[in-house]
């Protein structure tokens, strides 16, 4: 495809970038990390969303390369704020379909000085329950490294409770279809009931994302809810603006 080829020959450390949306503990007011998000540039093309370009660069395997040079920035960024501030960071497919590929991603993280405990590695349902066995032993290494494991999207992919227990995971993001219908929907709020439930009974931190409106963090507050993220709090915004958001929580 024109994308694909695109990508190819993208120059990706100069049209790829991140974006940082904040995730803020609601109890505390303050912000807990960033979730670094994608940006493509091409000078071709324009704009193309990860959406768009993450799939294709997974079939095409062109994913890994991309995954290190945006991982590559995420931990520069996260360098320069404050300890208590995590980064947290999509992984594809690819990047935890062998322990090798998730040793690359221990060695950035060790060779960035950051502790290893400021990263959140995010990884969704479907990369996941591919091979439940592979996927234990790839985010055991990641675990073992003290590293975060959060599971994305989560309540989207099939049978999320026959394996949920199975995987060494820190937090548990509840996907945002359900916070949309929330305040309308009163089955989207008894699923995001049951999975806080869930959570606490697996000891995992939950964080809501896709939050729009003051009504749904007040609802989803009252069911619970402390992590929370989405364009009411900060739509994502580069990293010089993290700066002078921080500064201002500060
Ligand atoms: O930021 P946006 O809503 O456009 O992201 C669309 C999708 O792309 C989301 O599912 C998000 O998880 C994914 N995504 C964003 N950034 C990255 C990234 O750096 N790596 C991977 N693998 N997926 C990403
Ligand atoms: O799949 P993942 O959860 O990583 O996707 C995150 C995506 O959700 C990002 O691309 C981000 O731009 C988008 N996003 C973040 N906050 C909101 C929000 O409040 N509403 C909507 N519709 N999208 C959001
Ligand atoms: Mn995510
Ligand atoms: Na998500």
């Amino acid at each position: 495809s024109v994308i694909e080829q695109a990508l190819r020959h993208a120059d990706l450390a100069r049209e790829m970038c991140l974006v940082y949306q904040p995730i803020v503990d609601v109890r505390r007011g303050r912000t807990v990390a960033f979730e670094a998000l994608a940006r493509w540039t091409s000078p071709d093309l324009g704009p193309v969303s990860p959406a768009v370009f993450v799939p294709i660069a997974e079939r095409s395997g062109l994913i890994t390369r991309i995954t290190a040079v945006l991982l590559g920035q995420a931990l520069a960024a996260a360098r320069a704020w404050p300890d208590e501030v995590a980064l947290s960071f999509n992984l594809s497919m690819a990047d935890i379909a062998s322990p090798q590929a998730a040793e690359g991603i221990v060695a950035a993280i060790r060779a960035s000085g950051l502790k290893p405990g400021r990263v959140i590695l995010e990884a969704t349902e479907t990369a996941l329950i591919q091979d439940i066995a592979k996927a234990q032993a790839v985010l055991e290494t990641l675990k073992s490294n003290g590293i975060a494991i959060a599971l994305d999207d989560f309540g989207t992919g099939y049978s999320s409770l026959g394996y949920v227990h199975r995987l060494p995971l820190d937090k548990l993001k509840i996907d945002r279809s359900f916070i949309s219908e929330i305040t309308a929907d009163p089955a989207s709020r008894d699923i995001v009931t049951s999975i806080v439930a869930l959570a606490r009974n697996l000891k995992l931190d939950c964080v809501v994302e896709g939050i729009e409106t003051d009504e749904q963090a007040r609802l989803l507050e009252s069911l619970g809810c402390v992590l929370m993220q989405g364009y009411h709090f900060h739509r994502p915004m580069g990293f010089s603006d993290t700066l002078h958001y921080l500064d201002r929580e500060a």
